[in-house]
């Protein structure tokens, strides 16, 4: 007879349990994207030490600080241009990008669009559950027309963001969408995702029974996954467009794009200051390195206050 250890988790060494228990809800579905995400992490093999996750404000962006890895909580909407130029200054790293609807499509719609567009080599995984959970419930550019929020409380007449399809034609490498249901399915999305070179966007819609669900008629969390079951339809590669998400129809989840490798924005940037370097004498690279370190310490300076008054 096997003995069953309930003390510990096979996901252990992947989170930091002493800052356990989380702040998520009974019944959301974050945890469960959370672990599909750390599986994935280890079933490819990536090593923890060069790892990072990096994440904006919200509920989903809480995630970061539950890993055990280097990750980072940024300023709200801030987590992809974070990412990017960590990802450009160590490319050696693994950048993961672990944040919600709004963060990242709302606040942080500009960066994200931009990241895609320059095939960012960084893995973004981004929760839609339609609204804005950590501050109460707002209208997000994922919040389906008819929704009812706190600042929608007749319903929304603004149409939502197919999050999956305006990826698809920014410029991403590989896109999927899945919900919190798809939880198989959705993990080997991940891996792929991680292992992909290029900009790498999953998707999962999932639920929010505290903010949204509890105004639209799913107040039990398991109510948003009997909607996942009865209404999501498994198709690859389709046109993205096709990707709309309207209440009560069917919606599409399923690998948008798996494109074949093109070069990353870091690739373009090193072969950039490689063949600047090639036209240079050791002396003249040596000046260029310390000009650079000279306006980084002076910007530093003038951040912190400690600059002279220009
Ligand atoms: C600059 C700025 N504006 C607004 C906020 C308030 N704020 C915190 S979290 C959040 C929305 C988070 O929504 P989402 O990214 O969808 O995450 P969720 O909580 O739904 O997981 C907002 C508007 C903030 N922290 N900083
Ligand atoms: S408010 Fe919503 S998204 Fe935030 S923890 Fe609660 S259920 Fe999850
Ligand atoms: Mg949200």
């Amino acid at each position: 007879m096997s003995i069953i250890d309930v003390n510990t988790h096979p996901l252990d060494e992947y989170l930091r349990t002493e800052r356990l228990p989380h702040v998520w809800c009974p019944g959301c579905g974050i945890g469960t994207v959370l672990g599909a995400y750390l599986r994935a992490m280890k079933n490819v093999g990536l090593d923890p030490k060069k790892t990072v996750m990096v994440s904006g404000i919200g509920c989903t962006g809480r995630a970061a600080g539950y890993v055990r890895m280097d990750s980072f909580h940024t300023t709200h909407g801030r987590a992809i241009p974070f990412a990017v130029g960590l990802k450009a200054a160590r490319p050696e790293l693994n950048v993961s990008v672990f944040s919600g609807d709004g963060d990242l499509f709302s606040i942080g719609g500009n960066h994200i669009i931009h990241a895609a567009r320059r095939n960012a080599d960084i893995t973004v995984i981004g929760i839609n559950n339609f609204t804005y959970g950590m501050t109460g419930g707002q209208l997000a550019p994922t919040t389906p027309e008819s929704g009812i929020t706190t600042t929608s409380p007749y319903g929304n007449v603004e149409s939502p963001f197919n999050l999956a399809g305006l990826i698809s034609v920014s410029g991403a490498s590989y896109v999927a969408r899945w919900t919190s249901l798809h939880v198989r399915r959705l993990e080997k999305s991940i891996e792929k995702a991680l292992k992909k070179r290029g900009f790498s966007f999953v998707e999962v819609l999932s639920q929010c029974p505290t903010a949204y669900g509890r105004r639209n008629r799913m107040k039990d969390p398991a109510d948003t996954l009997k909607y996942f079951q009865k209404y999501a339809v498994v198709k690859n590669h389709i046109n993205p467009l096709e990707g709309v998400i309207e209440p009560g129809k069917p919606f599409i989840v399923g690998e948008f794009l798996d494109e074949p490798e093109e070069p990353t924005f870091e690739d373009k940037l090193w072969e950039l200051t490689k063949t600047e370097f090639l036209h240079t004498s050791q002396a003249e690279r040596t000046e260029w390195i310390l000009e650079h370190r000279r306006h980084l310490e002076m910007l530093s300076k003038i951040i912190s206050g400690r600059g002279e008054e220009r």
